[in-house]
């Protein structure tokens, strides 16, 4: 049975409000603090055809290259550091917020973004995982933290409409199945809402998924 509070959007697409407390915020917050800035940190991808993203990226498990649009070990578009592994409590984290959904995730890659007051990404899909992950609509896992995000949720095609949904703190947004391949993006950031508790300017988000 899918867990109270969860809410399906479309076919495959849950969008689980509140579902971490203030204290498991607070402990992602402090370990994505510590990982992006870290001894691998975060850096600003560019992007194939030059242009910079919008967020500050630091991926786990495996790095994705944003010029190549493939996963690899070590960050041959940057730094040439290894990719730093993906800490097993948020993996774990993850695979529960998944059943949560009646989903089955086993994650083995996260993408950590920092997104300052004029972060922002664009509509895409998230078709980079292997071919069997994305056949199988193994779902991808996303958390939000810190200032509300302006999430829009599309359809398969990029001209399909979109829908806004507001991401907040402690928020968790799955999609898999049907909905594994919809176009999404974040059009803005709500500057100063995150919960005072956490002491962060901006949002962190992360997106569990299984290669
Ligand atoms: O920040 C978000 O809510 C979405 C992030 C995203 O789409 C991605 O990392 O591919």
């Amino acid at each position: 049975m899918i867990t109270y509070g969860v809410m399906e959007l479309a076919p495959g697409a849950f969008h689980l409000k509140q579902h971490l407390s203030l204290p498991q915020q607070r402990a992602v917050v402090e370990s994505c603090r510590a990982l992006i800035d870290g001894a691998v940190p975060g850096y600003v991808p560019v992007v194939r055809g030059g242009g910079k993203m919008h967020v500050r990226m630091l991926c786990l498990g495996r790095h994705w290259n944003g010029t190549t649009y493939r996963y690899e070990e070590a960050r041959s578009d940057y730094d040439q550091l290894p990719v730093p592994p993906l800490p097993t409590g948020l993996r774990e984290l993850a695979r529960n917020i998944a059943a949560a959904a009646e989903m089955k995730l086993d994650p083995d890659l996260c993408i950590l973004n920092y997104y300052g007051a004029d972060g922002r990404m664009g509509l895409h899909q998230d078709k980079d995982e292997s071919a069997e992950s994305l056949a199988a609509g193994v779902p991808v896992v996303s958390i939000s933290l810190g200032d509300t995000a302006r999430f829009l949720f599309g359809g398969l095609r990029r001209r399909d409409p979109v829908q806004p949904v507001l991401l907040e703190s402690g928020d968790a947004f799955v999609f898999g199945g049907p909905a594994r391949l919809r176009y999404h993006g974040v059009s803005r950031i709500v500057p100063a809402t995150a919960p005072p508790e956490l002491g962060l300017d901006g949002r962190f988000n992360l997106t569990f998924r299984q290669y």
